[in-house]
C-alpha cells in the first residue's frame, strides 16, 4: 500500500469533514448504511457531495487498494486456521461486503469518562484494517480485561478481527473489543476498512475448528442476515432498531 494513497485518503477525509454541516446532512446515513440499489439490502451506491472530485477519487483509490490488500490476507487467515490457503476466497467473490469509514473525532471538551468518541464495541466484520495518524485515542481490550493503547507504528495498519471471524473460527479467534476517547486536545482522524464476505455467503464454523469435544457454537447463517441483525441492534437510524445490545463483552471505559 503506497503511503501516498493513505495520505491522500486522510486529506480527502479532512476535506469532507470540513464541508458545511448542511452538505454533510444532505448525505445522511440511510436505511442501508450506504443506500439502496434496486431494492437489494446491503448492495448500495455511495452518496457523494457535488464537486469534490479529487476527494472522491482519493477515497475510491484507497478503497480499491485496500480491497486488494484484503484479498491477499485471505490465504494467510485460512492457513492460520489450518484450512487450505484458497478456502476463504470463494466467500468474498463477486463483491465482498466492505464499509469504508472516514472518522473524525473532534477534541472532547468534557472530562466525563462515559463520553466516548466511540463506545467500546467489537466490529461485525471479518477483519478491520485501521489507518491511524499520530493522535492517540484508541484503546483495545485485552483478554484479561485491561485496556491498552496500541502504539502507532509507521507504515502499518492496525488489524482488528471481527465477529464474523469469531463465528467462522468457532471462537478460536476472538473479536477485539475497542473504543475511542479523544482527550488529546487535537482533532483525530482515522480510516476504518471493514472487510467482510459477500452478503450471500453462508457462514459455518470451519471444519478445523470443530470437533466432538468442541462442537459448533453457531448455526450456519447467511451473512446478510447477520449484518441486518447487527445493524438493527446497533444503529438508531434503522427502522427496525431494537435497542442496543452489548457488543464488546465489556462496557468499561477504554483506558489507554
Ligand atoms: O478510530 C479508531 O481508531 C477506531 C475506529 C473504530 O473502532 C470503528 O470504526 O469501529
Amino acid at each position: 500500500m503506497p503511503q501516498t494513497v493513505i495520505d491522500d485518503a486522510f486529506a480527502a477525509s479532512r476535506e469532507f469533514h470540513a464541508t458545511p454541516l448542511e452538505l454533510k446532512r444532505s448525505l445522511k446515513i440511510n436505511e442501508n448504511n450506504i443506500g439502496y440499489l434496486a431494492g437489494t439490502p446491503l448492495r448500495g451506491r455511495n452518496q457523494w457531495p457535488d464537486g469534490h472530485e479529487r476527494m472522491r477519487a482519493a477515497m475510491v483509490t484507497y478503497f480499491k487498494t485496500m480491497e486488494r490488500l484484503g484479498e491477499r490476507l485471505l490465504p494467510v487467515l485460512a492457513r492460520a486456521l489450518g484450512m487450505p490457503a484458497e478456502y476463504f476466497a470463494q466467500f468474498f467473490r463477486n463483491e465482498a461486503h466492505i464499509n469504508l469509514r472516514f472518522l473524525h473525532y473532534p477534541p472532547q471538551e468534557t472530562h466525563d469518562e462515559e463520553q466516548f468518541g466511540q463506545g467500546p464495541h467489537t466490529d461485525n466484520s471479518f477483519i478491520t484494517m485501521l489507518a491511524r495518524e499520530d493522535v492517540p485515542g484508541l484503546a483495545v481490550g485485552l483478554p484479561n480485561g485491561e485496556w491498552m493503547a496500541p502504539p502507532v507504528i509507521p507504515g502499518t495498519f492496525l488489524v482488528n478481527l471481527g465477529n464474523i471471524m469469531k463465528r467462522w473460527s468457532n471462537d478460536r479467534f476472538l473479536s477485539t473489543p475497542h473504543g475511542v476517547l479523544n482527550d488529546s486536545g487535537k482533532d483525530r482522524y482515522s480510516i476504518a476498512f471493514f472487510y467482510s464476505p459477500n452478503v450471500d455467503a453462508a457462514i459455518e464454523c470451519v471444519p478445523t475448528c470443530v470437533s466432538a469435544d468442541d462442537p459448533a457454537r453457531y448455526p450456519r447463517a447467511v451473512y446478510r442476515d447477520l449484518v441486518l441483525e447487527f445493524y438493527n441492534a446497533n444503529y438508531f437510524h434503522r427502522k427496525d432498531f431494537a435497542g442496543a445490545t452489548e457488543t464488546a463483552g465489556s462496557a468499561t471505559r477504554p483506558r489507554p
